[in-house]
């Protein structure tokens, strides 16, 4: 595999840093066995646990104001990879990378598909869009898609979902996801029932085409693009169409598509009692649909919804597979390193969820004790785990401070010198 970062820079970085990290993982190692737990273990397990970067993501995003690049933009989906390798090679939690159609099109599939493969990354999710115009496109998306009054609207983006299966299925993907702005702006403008009906009609379009090993999943949004109403509002809609369609259609969680004060972990948790909770889109808001970096802003929610994943793994949940996925829009910072700094988040929320004394918080739970119970789950939350994260990296073949590696390796100046600024290349908010 081609390296996109100097495995000199790697080591040498890692020199400076691995005898103090072997001692921090012995002390943390000694801590932990007096709690029960072997570290070793909970290392091999954070390891094993990937997250899909979203191909849009190593663009910088914007909002609906405005849009500052930065240096050396991926222009097509073979720069987006490049980066994506840059990230899993120095953090060694991205294996896979999610594709947006139509933005990461291609003439070629074999080649994209061996590009990958040669960078060590495999695909995840297709995602369409049906949320925007593009330029050949034959009818507007302004009042709808899938849910459009008019059924030859509604033909094309059944059509357009069906070619991105078309494409996954050439690049070994094994999910749809379905996401889409559809809604109003204004009360009375549109039926909610024959909305919902319409959608649901198109979606079962798309269902019938879906491969047997393949997995649909559809994602709910409170609001924007629309603002008085969504067709597919929030997860008791989104529970119903998977419902509908059938065993091979899942609900996806985005965490900021979610009321400020929506209970997410509790959502989670009756997803996974029902055998519907498909995966993730891992990112932090404060306000609305922010698509902050995940757990930059409120990491505890992101460890409780863990700790329901790892109470359902634990407990062999019937149906229990979620996909796991990056979905963030980085504005401010360098997108590379935002989606290593996430990654790492993700997994190290998982670490400590692996922590919970399950047994003991069963029993306060029986007992209703209330604070010894919080007090369970917030011990693991407030175990440091990141010796436990950069020998995970580090055994993989990654950097113990991936920032300070990829700073020192100057891959954002040489791209930067590389790659002629664009303006469009389809960054944004999913
Ligand atoms: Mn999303």
């Amino acid at each position: 595999m081609p390296a996109m970062i100097e495995r000199d820079v790697i080591d040498k970085d890692n020199a400076g840093r691995r005898a103090a990290l072997a001692a921090d993982y012995d002390a943390l190692g000694e801590h932990l066995s007096r709690r029960g737990i072997d570290i070793d273990a909970v290392k091999a397990d954070v390891a094993a646990y990937g997250v899909a970067v979203p191909s849009w993501g190593v663009g910088t995003g914007g909002t609906r104001f405005a849009r500052f690049p930065g240096p050396g933009e991926p222009r097509h989906i073979f720069d987006k990879l490049d980066d994506c390798a840059v990230i899993h090679e120095l953090a060694r939690a991205t294996p896979r990378v999610s594709l947006h159609i139509p933005w990461d099109k291609v003439g070629d599939l074999s080649e994209l598909k061996e590009r990958a493969g040669a960078l060590g990354l495999g695909f995840d999710a297709m995602n369409s869009n049906t949320f925007q115009d593009q330029a050949d496109q034959r009818l507007s998306y302004k009042f709808g898609s899938l849910s459009h009054t008019d059924p030859v609207t509604r033909q094309q983006a059944i059509e357009h979902n069906l070619e991105c299966i078309a494409i996954g299925r050439a690049l070994g993907s094994k999910a749809l996801t379905v996401w889409i702005g559809d809604g109003s702006n204004f009360p009375g403008q549109s039926h909610f029932t024959r909305a919902f009906e319409r959608y649901l009609d198109s979606m079962k379009a798309i269902y019938a085409a879906l491969p047997d090993d393949w997995r649909l999943f559809s994602e709910h949004k409170i609001f924007e693009p629309a603002f008085y109403s969504t067709v597919v509002q929030d997860w008791g809609t989104n529970y119903l169409i998977a419902q509908e369609l059938g065993d091979k259609a899942f609900c996806l969680v985005d965490l900021g598509h979610h009321a400020p004060t929506v209970n997410i972990e509790m959502i989670v948790a009756r997803l996974i009692q029902f055998g519907k909770l498909g995966g993730f889109h891992f990112n932090d808001s404060k306000y609305g649909d922010d698509d902050l970096d995940a757990g930059s802003i409120d990491p505890y929610r992101l460890f409780l919804v863990f700790n329901e994943l790892v109470d359902a793994r634990e407990r062999r949940a019937a149906g229990f597979d979620p996909a796991y996925m990056l979905d963030q829009s980085h504005n401010v910072t360098d997108p590379i390193e935002s989606l290593m700094i996430s990654a790492s988040e993700v997994r190290r929320a998982y670490a400590q969820a692996l922590l919970v004394d399950r047994a003991a918080l069963s029993a306060y739970q029986e007992d209703n004790d209330a604070l010894m119970a919080s007090q369970t789950v917030k011990r693991a939350y407030l175990t440091d785990v990141e010796p436990i994260l950069a020998m995970a990296r580090l055994g993989a073949g990654g950097a113990i401070d991936p920032i300070a590696c990829y700073r020192a390796s100057g891959y954002r100046q040489r791209v930067g010198n590389e790659r002629p600024a664009i303006h469009a290349a389809g960054g944004g908010i999913v």
